[in-house]
């Protein structure tokens, strides 16, 4: 059997990772990327020559319908497997990209959604969309509840969120209404190596790697509790879930809380620094190291509107797929600050 794949958001994070993942499964990968000045493949550049990528953008609907059509030429049996990974990603960014991010985020999977129903694949293909934790807003707090999982109410509260919201219902209507296999992955924050350089755990293991702290570390809110996985663990459940007999929303999260804060601690220890020590509150919070400022509080990373807490309980996914996290929060910083 031909195992084809198309993953709408190769050249990021998880879509390298779960590129590899599939090339080792033995799939043909179809990837999009996008026309940029400077390069943007390099977390993909060691597996180039395996993929077949084409150029195109989720907010152009002639380039879907195109890769989508020679996906399906080659196709001899069983579904495509599509993998949409496209977003602007970035939450605090949404804010001032209101109108772009929900161009990709929602209207981009719009486009999606309705190429494939207009070029008759919905009986043909399963898809893959990355929902995301930021749906739920501060849900957690305002219901009092331990963990937020498939059925607890959903309350976004920036750009990107609310975008991510109307795909999110997109991708249930269609299920519905034409009976198609696509799927909604709930994923909270995962990070790697390959993550992002401006998101908060690359930052600061980039910071601790570098080891110039002449300069201090510069962060916005650090009573911020998330629940952080390791990227190669979710690509994973990402693939599971497409492979569920059934088309099944579900959570991958790890129950694990931690504040910023605590994130800066645990990366100064797994460097093998001593203890920061923490004075000051709100914007006047300070940390030091050995007696030195290493890390401050610049108000300027702060959101308009940010979640207080975010964490996930994947019983279901565990019960019902048998998935679960192989990285501790401990191994993914010791790698982060490793590679
Ligand atoms: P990244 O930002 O690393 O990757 C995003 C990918 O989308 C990149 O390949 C980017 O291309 C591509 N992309 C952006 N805009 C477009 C567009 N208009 N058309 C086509 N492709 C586009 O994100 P992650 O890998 O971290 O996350 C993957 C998905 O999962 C995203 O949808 C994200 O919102 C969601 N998510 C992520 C979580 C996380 O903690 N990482 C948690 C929950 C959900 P380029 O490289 O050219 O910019
Ligand atoms: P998030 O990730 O918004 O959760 O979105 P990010 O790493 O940007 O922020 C996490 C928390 O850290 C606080 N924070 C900072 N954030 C950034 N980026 N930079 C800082 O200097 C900084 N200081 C403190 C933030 O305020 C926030 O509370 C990620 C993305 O991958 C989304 O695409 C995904 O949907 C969600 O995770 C789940």
């Amino acid at each position: 059997m031909n195992k084809l794949a198309f993953i709408i958001g190769i050249t990021g994070q998880d879509g390298s990772y779960l590129a590899e993942l599939l090339l080792e499964k033995g799939y043909t990968v179809y990837g999009m990327i996008r026309r940029s000045s400077s390069i943007n493949t390099g977390r993909i550049d060691h597996i180039f020559n395996k993929l077949k990528l084409r150029y195109g953008d989720i907010t152009d609907m002639g380039s879907i319908i195109k890769i989508l059509t020679e996906c399906m030429n080659d196709l001899k049996e069983g579904s495509l497997e599509i993998y949409n990974l496209a977003a602007q990603s970035h939450v605090a960014i949404s804010f001032d990209l209101e109108k772009y991010t929900a161009d990709v985020d929602a209207t981009g999977v719009l486009n999606l959604l309705q190429s494939i129903r207009l070029l008759n694949l919905t009986d043909k293909v399963r898809l893959y969309q990355a929902s995301t934790s930021e749906l739920y807003g501060n849900t957690l707090n305002t219901n009092n509840l331990k963990y937020l999982d498939e059925e607890s109410p959903m309350n976004p509260v920036s750009p990107y969120a609310i975008a991510k919201l109307y795909a999110y219902h997109m991708v249930r209507y269609y299920r519905k209404a034409y009976n198609m296999f696509c799927v909604n992955g709930i994923l909270f924050n995962h990070t790697s190596p390959r993550r992002g350089h401006n998101f908060v755990c690359k930052k600061i293991c980039d910071y601790v790697r570098n080891k110039n702290f002449d300069v201090p570390l510069q962060l916005g809110n650090l009573n911020a509790t998330r629940d952080f996985g390791h990227s190669k663990d979710y690509v994973k459940g990402m693939w599971m879930i497409l492979q569920n007999e059934k088309p099944v929303d579900y959570v991958l999260a790890t129950k694990h809380r931690v504040t910023i804060r605590d994130f800066v601690n645990m990366s100064f220890k797994e460097a093998g620094y001593g203890n920061i020590i923490w004075e000051g509150e709100g914007v006047n919070e300070k940390g030091y190291l050995d007696g030195k400022l290493a890390v401050e509080v610049n108000p300027k990373y702060f959101r308009p509107y940010d979640l207080t807490d975010l964490i996930g309980n994947s019983k279901k996914v565990k019960e019902d797929l048998g998935w679960k996290e192989e990285y501790s929060l401990e191994e993914i910083i010791r790698e982060m600050i490793t590679h």
